[in-house]
């Protein structure tokens, strides 16, 4: 097991089990900080020894063998105790959002619940409220939960698909050093979830297959054939492996990317043309003479269409656009000039303000927002007004200390139940750039919450509106909302609103973005970083931002530094009514 992800899952998972026993107390945080420790770790931790491994903050002796073990054998010894003293489905109760270790130790103590099922059973049967703690708001939200998770049970976040494919492809290529591989299906569209991986292997022997199928991932074999096979990893994803010749890699690539309606609707186009399409590549309909299929380029240029960027292959209109000649010229990663959100130690950050600003110097960032979190958050030691504006003056000093990159002194400022900012105007006013933010009371009804955002958006002093919606993917839905609403009083209000890169939020999500977009509104794409190494994050938020079909120019934090400030709301003047 080689990402930093997959170790920090076990080693989190390790702490749950330890909590179900009612291990010691610090025991079990020391292996929570550590997951956390590790799963925001810029650097592939696989590749550290102990003394290295021990250089991580809260990693002592007996943690950093632990990771090696896990390094070398994909488990942990201690883990795997603990699961067998368990049922094998405890790990679904663990993981259920809003239930928590705690809450699973003491139904399963209490009631011997020990899987999703038992779960739901006794919430439906009303067994819970005998449970201290437990009212029937608990068991609602519990009831929420289970359905939420049945639908998503299939899916996995995409950055956690791309570093098991990262870690899968560099085994391949081992084995066949002269192939050519590609993760394609959603996976290569940047997409948010994965049904499964799908990986093109082109110019390798059919011998590639042994070392598929044994791959240590694999846990069972689904089907195998000579240039396709089908495996189930460690973990329940599915992954799919095929093997074409060079003269038909740009079909396949084309074919095996999709999406499933971007190829139906290219086939249509193909038909329409006397062409026939399909993974071998673009032929004569009426001779069967090939037409193009050694790259997708040719393909698409066959069809009279400059090559369409993975991303936009949904059938949202790109085919029109490219046979238009109107494809927006996407955004990339090197667009970015700052990152607007990043927390430090002074609330929940695990790094501090200087710390924060090298890392994103040497992420190639020139500026960036240091971006706390306000006094609402009691639990992440949220800034209140003094404390906001002692932290900003900080932020400042070690700007002027600091050449290569310039620090914004901000705040993520909650935006409370009723819509008013968390901390008062004249300190806001003081800041550089104020991100409002929603934290608490997500099950208001989309009116309250409506009325809430369009009220935070009216404060003079916000520039962005971040994380909009709440959704964590795959695990909460997004809070209930008249978007519509809130787009038009931001566009209004030249508020921007943030596309946040951490792999389970994405939010806005692509289709929201575009929407903002086309009502006028600029977007942010931003990392909310916790720790040094989250900078590479943003990553996804272009992705996002590319699905949205956003250039350059719709992202504020493109912009050089000074433009930059001048473009946010508070340097603006108000938008003519
Ligand atoms: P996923 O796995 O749900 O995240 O989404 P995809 O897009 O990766 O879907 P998958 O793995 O079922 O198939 C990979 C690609 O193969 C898909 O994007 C397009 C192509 N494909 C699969 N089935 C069909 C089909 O019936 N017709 C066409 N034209 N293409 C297909
Ligand atoms: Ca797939
Ligand atoms: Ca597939
Ligand atoms: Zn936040």
């Amino acid at each position: 097991m080689s990402d930093n992800l997959a170790i920090a899952r076990v080693l989190a998972e390790t702490a749950d089990l330890l909590e179900l026993k009612e291990a010691n107390p610090f025991k079990i945080r020391a292996y929570r900080n550590a997951a956390e420790t590790i799963a925001n770790t810029g650097e592939r931790v696989a590749a550290f020894d102990e003394a290295r491994l021990r250089e991580l903050p809260g990693v002592g002796r007996d943690l950093a063998a632990r990771i090696r073990e896990i390094v070398e054998t994909g488990d942990a010894g201690v883990h795997r105790e603990l699961v067998a003293e368990f049922p094998p489905t405890i790990l679904e109760l663990l993981h259920l959002q809003g239930v928590g270790p705690k809450t699973a130790a003491t139904v399963y103590r209490e009631l011997g619940i020990g899987s999703l099922d038992d779960l739901e059973r006794a919430a439906r049967a009303g067994q819970l409220a005998s449970v201290r703690g437990m009212g029937p708001k608990k068991t609602a939200l519990i009831l929420r939960a289970i359905d939420e998770r049945r639908r998503h049970a299939s899916r996995y976040l995409a950055p956690e698909v791309a570093d098991t494919a990262a870690a899968l492809i560099a085994r391949l290529q081992e084995a066949a050093p002269g192939a050519d591989f590609t993760p394609v299906g959603s996976l290569r569209r940047g997409a948010e979830t994965c049904g499964d991986l799908d990986i093109l292997a082109v110019g390798a022997p059919p011998s590639l297959m042994d070392a598929f199928t044994g791959d240590r991932l694999v846990e069972r074999v689904l089907g195998r054939g000579e240039t396709k096979a089908s495996v189930l990893l460690h973990g329940g994803l599915q992954a799919d492996l095929r093997l074409v010749p060079p003269g038909s890699r740009g079909a396949a690539l084309q074919y095996f990317t999709g999406s499933k309606a971007h190829n139906i609707a290219l086939r249509d186009r193909a038909l329409a043309r006397g062409l026939t399409l399909n993974e071998y590549g673009l032929f004569d309909a009426a001779t069967s003479a090939p037409v193009a299929s050694e790259t997708e380029e040719a393909i698409y240029a066959a069809l009279g269409l400059p090559f369409v960027p993975p991303e936009l292959r949904e059938n949202r209109g790109e085919i029109d656009a490219a046979a238009a000649g109107s494809l927006p010229r996407l955004i990339e990663r090197s667009d970015l000039r700052g990152d607007l959100h990043a927390h430090t130690t002074a609330t929940d950050g695990r790094d501090d303000i200087e710390t924060m600003a090298l890392a994103a110097r040497a992420a190639g960032l020139e500026y960036l927002a240091i971006t706390d979190h306000s006094q609402a958050l009691a639990m992440a030691n949220g800034l209140d007004e003094r404390r906001a504006l002692a932290h900003a003056a900080r932020v400042r000093e070690v700007g002027r200390r600091l050449d290569g990159i310039t620090l914004l002194a901000g705040i993520e400022c909650d935006i409370r139940p009723d819509g008013t900012m968390d901390l008062a105007d004249d300190c806001l006013a003081e800041l550089d750039l104020v991100i409002a933010s929603v934290h608490s009371a997500f099950n208001q009804e989309a009116s309250q919450m409506t009325d809430r955002l369009r009220r935070a958006i009216a404060c003079p002093y916000v520039d962005i509106i971040g994380h909009p919606t709440g959704r964590l993917l795959l695990r909460r839905e997004p809070y209930q909302l008249d978007l519509d609403a809130v787009l038009h009083d931001a566009a209004a209000a030249g508020v921007a609103l943030e596309i946040n890169s951490q792999i389970e939020r994405r939010d806005l999500n692509d289709v929201q973005a575009r929407l903002a977009r086309d009502r006028g509104i600029t977007l942010t794409i931003a990392t909310d970083a916790h720790a040094r190494g989250a900078f590479s994050l943003l990553r996804w938020g272009v992705q996002t931002a590319r699905r949205a079909w956003l250039t350059a120019d719709d992202v504020l934090n493109t912009r050089p530094i000074e433009a930059f400030r001048a473009s946010l709301r508070r340097h603006r003047r108000p938008a003519a009514r």
